[in-house]
């Protein structure tokens, strides 16, 4: 009787609805078996697997992580699906591989990666009546080319599917080095218009090549020009003084936006995708998190990171919606330690291990590129429990479709494979398969057998991998582990296994095709 009076209920409200952006229908007023989880998507920025206590970090605690992991499922193969952040936050928000779209690290100029009109994780569950928001580090691109930042930019996350941005437009070591919410940067004066460029220097402002006197951290080349903060970046900027942002507020600013967020929405099935400037270069905790860790600024960020993950499941406590809410906690891509600031991050590592047990980082082919922590968590519904299903971030897309029950066209997702089950640690079965995205090649999962194909001669690699003291996997012939008793991918059996190594490249190329 229940469920047939509120479906016709929501029925007369879906006819009403037309005349509205959206369902009006308060959370509360429905039983909470009816209800629609809110969907909170922490995602962190260039984190190891081995980065947070829960899974065994040496010189740093995260005690919001354990709290979570001490309830939820703990992933210990879950994968980004590539292991740089373009692919990979592409992957997440389209359910496809970044190959497909050619996603690589974008300048911070880029035009908009995902184009108005591709269906996305927030437009399908927007259809499906959530309130959608994405706060922090975007990194795909904004506006048609030669975007003007003085103007209404865009298109952007509000043309994709987001309802709400608040967003630091690239990465923290790119310009511009302002906060934009939703078309406009925050705080921008009009007698001050900013400029930006990748190609030549533009403006009066110091440069790390021309100033390394005003820099609080030595930066390499790439990283040294526009100064902001006593911070040389990549690319260069003028204008646009009374928007600068100042590093040391992430936290705050980003995770009060949270807040705000969580507040107006909670009367609707909400999605939340909080996306983490930290731990990614350059590292400038707040000051109240410096020392904190063993490892000096880079640990003080995971500290930091960690911090802001608890002020968010705080509020969401406060609100009174915790319990209705499915909590993704997951990074971009593996660990680096050195990538363009002089900030201590290897020489104070100690015992710490940020990949853990597995071989190479952000960059690598090898399983230390994509295999990230992942914790799952919703109260009452996820199992608590550690679980080793192969996972990849480009199944939240079809797995969240098939939770609230919205359809999926054929074109739509066609990477992703709902493993729900899975995600709710209720079942070992997710992936057979899986692909693995670096800079210079591609790396497929068949259980425990890693393939990695050669990567070929010609292309070559980007000149400024080679100096990131990182294992990439990259070799001119096939490589094939058997992860069962070589998790750290150190013996090569692909001479043993020809067959098997044809097979792994065939899948390869039956998934480009697809
Ligand atoms: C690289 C930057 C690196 C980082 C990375 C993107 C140089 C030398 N290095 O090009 O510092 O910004 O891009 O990181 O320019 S990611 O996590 O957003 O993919
Ligand atoms: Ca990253």
């Amino acid at each position: 009787f229940i469920s047939s009076s509120i479906s016709r209920y929501s029925a007369i409200l879906i006819g009403a609805s037309s005349l509205f952006v959206g369902f009006s229908t308060s959370a509360a007023q429905q039983p909470a078996s009816l209800q629609k989880p809110n969907v909170v998507i922490f995602y962190v920025d260039d984190l190891g697997y081995g980065d947070i206590s829960p899974n065994g970090a040496i010189g740093v605690s995260t005690p919001n992580l354990d709290a979570l992991a001490s309830k939820g499922v703990n992933f210990s193969d879950a994968h980004s699906t590539a292991s740089t952040c373009t692919p990979s936050r592409y992957s997440l928000l389209t359910g496809e591989h970044g190959f497909r779209q050619n996603a690589a690290i974008l300048p911070g100029d880029a035009p908009a990666l995902i184009r108005p009109g591709k269906a996305t994780l927030p437009s399908m569950l927007q259809k499906a009546g959530y309130t959608t928001g994405v706060i922090g580090k975007w990194h795909l691109g904004l506006g048609d080319g030669s975007v003007d930042w003085n103007q209404d930019v865009k298109p952007g996350p509000l043309e994709i599917g987001f309802e709400y941005s608040f967003l630091l437009p690239a990465t923290g070591d790119r310009v511009p080095t302002v906060y934009l919410e939703g078309h406009k940067v925050v705080n921008l004066e009009r007698d001050d218009p900013i400029e930006v460029s990748y190609d030549h220097n533009v403006g009066e402002r110091p440069t790390g090549v021309d100033n390394p006197e005003l820099l609080r951290m030595k930066a390499d080349l790439q990283h040294s020009q526009t100064i902001v903060n006593g911070i040389s970046r990549i690319g260069s900027m003028s204008g646009g003084e009374a928007a600068l942002w100042v590093d040391e507020e992430f936290p705050d600013v980003f995770s009060e936006k949270a807040v705000d967020f969580i507040v107006r929405s909670k009367h609707d099935p909400f999605f939340l995708f909080f996306s983490f400037q930290d731990i990614h270069v350059p590292r400038l905790p707040n000051e109240r998190f410096k020392g904190k860790s063993t490892m000096g600024p880079r640990g003080d960020a995971i500290v930091q990171m960690d911090w802001v993950v608890g002020r968010v499941m705080q509020e969401l406590k406060t609100q009174g919606v915790a319990d209705n809410t499915l909590v993704i906690f997951t990074s971009d891509n593996g660990p680096v330690l050195d990538d363009g600031y002089d900030d201590m991050a290897a020489e104070m590592l100690g015992e710490h291990l940020p990949a853990g047990p597995f071989r190479g980082g952000k960059y690598s082919v090898f399983e230390g590129g994509t295999r990230v922590p992942m914790i799952v968590y919703w109260p009452g519904k996820s199992t608590h429990t550690r679980s080793n299903a192969l996972i990849s971030q480009v199944d939240i897309y079809a797995s969240l479709a098939g939770l609230v029950k919205q359809p999926l066209a054929k074109n739509e997702a066609i990477d992703s494979l709902d493993v729900m089950d899975a995600f709710l640690g209720q079942s070992n079965n997710a992936r057979t398969y899986l692909l693995e995205e670096a800079v210079g090649t591609l790396g497929l999962r068949k259980h425990n057998w890693k393939y990695i194909r050669a990567i070929s001669k010609d292309k070559g690699l980007p000149n400024w991998l080679g100096n990131k003291d990182i294992e990439m996997g990259f070799e001119l012939t096939p490589q094939l582990f058997d992860l069962t008793d070589d998790i750290s991918e150190q013996t090569n059996r692909a001479k043993e296994y020809p067959a098997l190594v044809n097979a792994m490249e065939e899948k390869i190329q039956q998934l480009i095709e697809k």
